[in-house]
């Protein structure tokens, strides 16, 4: 079963080198691409699997190695395509400003890379010889560090130290081969908290050459960030240093973020990296997970954690694996609390306990339609917002409905919906249907 859902590596870019525009434009939708050869019923890693390494630019991009891997899946990015010239794997990346939709309601001018932020998902393998072309076409100069990567400090990317910076219109060559396996990222190194705080940053995927471990079924990669976007504006604010207010898993909020559908019994690995300014404690529910790698790579099974919740701090990465052996809708979210809401207002007064008495009524004088909010508790906050109307562009804190009513989240949240039968394409399959006698119920007294 483990090795139909796997492919020959390289075969994910199945396209020839005369759609490369193609395919950069349609970065984003790589993700289903990469996604049918993994799922496909009769993928083997056979040699036919394999494209012809004589094709040359015009054909099929050819593959170097023999390991075989579970592509991964960044949910809501993508996978970035790469072509085979002269034993080395290129990839395309374009520094452009980018319009990010976070969920319906809530469009970010941002800054990323082939039209997304994060940027897609670099995946290669351990061994490979990579060539990365960079391409400004952002108003100011320059980089791209490759975090975590082990490599000849002239290709680390840090503007004026390792190299002169990237002047909008230039296009730089990074090559170098990859000599280790495992999560990593790549992000600016020139006017870095700019052009991080609106956006720029990646994740960069090592295959080990010799697998390590037992092989996964399903491979997620979420990048996690954070962002200051005031309500009413489009552009989130780089000059905010700890309070942030909007949270984000792959550039999305909940109720935007889309699930996570895996079969039960298959076994899951999801990759985290975090570029932002804070940590990130992600706390998975349903499952204990261990925790497989950090950006150093495979961590040996002996040194493995057994957890629920996973630190990812600032500019690293962790991966956690577990099987999936209970069917049902699972949460994955940050647990700081603030951060699975959205553009939460703060400053406000802590209205609590507080009776209103006649001071609503007179307040209501001055200002119709005015109601005092939060004396019971903030619950009460998502079905206001669908008759108090906030200001343009501006996701009301928290969001999402399921079968019961109200979830009451948003930010850095998503279901992981695990079910004995999923379609081919890993379709969201819609809510849980609980078994009879198996949701909890209310009792009189
Ligand atoms: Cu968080």
């Amino acid at each position: 079963m483990f090795t139909r859902r796997r492919i020959v590596a390289g075969a994910l870019a199945s396209a020839g080198a005369g759609a490369w525009h193609a395919l950069l434009a349609r970065t984003a939708r790589a993700q289903e691409h990469v996604h049918d050869h993994g799922s496909a019923p009769d993928a083997p890693p056979s040699s036919a699997a394999r494209p012809d390494p004589r094709a040359g630019a015009g054909g099929p991009p050819p593959i170097t190695g023999t390991s075989s891997y579970t592509p991964v899946v960044t949910p809501d990015v993508g996978t970035l395509p790469w072509v085979m010239k002269d034993g080395v794997k290129e990839f395309r990346l374009v520094a452009e400003p980018v319009t990010r939709e976070f969920a319906a309601g809530l469009r970010v001018k941002c800054w990323g890379y082939n039209g997304s932020t994060p940027g897609p998902t670099i995946e290669a393998v351990e061994g490979d010889r990579v060539r990365l072309l960079v391409t400004n076409r952002l108003p100011e100069p320059t980089s791209i560090h490759w975090h975590g990567i082990l490599l000849p400090a002239g290709m680390d990317g840090v503007s004026g130290l390792n190299q002169p910076s990237i002047k909008p219109g230039e296009t730089f060559a990074y090559e170098f081969t990859l000599k280790q396996s495992g999560t990593q990222m790549y992000h600016p190194h020139a006017d870095e908290m700019l052009q991080m705080a609106v956006g720029m940053m990646g994740l960069f995927i090592i295959h080990p050459r010799t697998p390590v471990g037992p092989p996964v079924d399903r491979d997620f990669a979420i990048m996690l960030h954070e962002w200051a976007i005031h309500p009413g504006t489009y552009r989130p604010d780089p000059s905010v240093m700890t309070d942030f207010n909007v949270f984000t898993f792959n550039g999305k909020v909940y109720p935007g973020t889309s699930p996570l559908v895996v079969r039960t019994g298959q076994r899951v690995r999801i990759r985290f990296g975090n570029l932002s300014m804070d940590e990130h404690p992600i706390h998975l529910h349903g499952f204990q997970f261990w925790t497989t790698g950090t950006d150093a790579g495979p961590i040996r099974e002996s040194a493995q954690v057994r957890e629920t919740t996973v630190p990812v701090s600032v500019g690293a990465t962790r991966d956690i694996e577990f099987v999936a052996d209970e069917s049902g809708d699972w949460i994955l979210h940050c647990h700081r609390s603030h951060h699975t809401m959205n553009q939460m207002g703060h400053g406000i007064p802590n209205t609590l306990g507080v009776k209103h008495g006649p001071g609503e009524a007179s307040v209501r004088k001055l200002l119709p339609g005015y109601m005092t909010m939060g004396q019971d508790g903030m619950g009460d906050m998502q079905d206001m917002a669908h008759h108090m109307k906030g200001p343009a562009n501006t996701l009301p804190m928290m969001a999402g409905r399921g079968p019961f009513g109200n979830i009451e989240m948003g930010g850095m949240f998503t279901i992981l919906k695990v079910r004995d039968e999923v379609a081919a394409d890993y379709a969201d399959p819609g809510w849980y249907a609980y078994p009879p006698g198996t949701v909890a119920y209310r009792v009189d007294g």
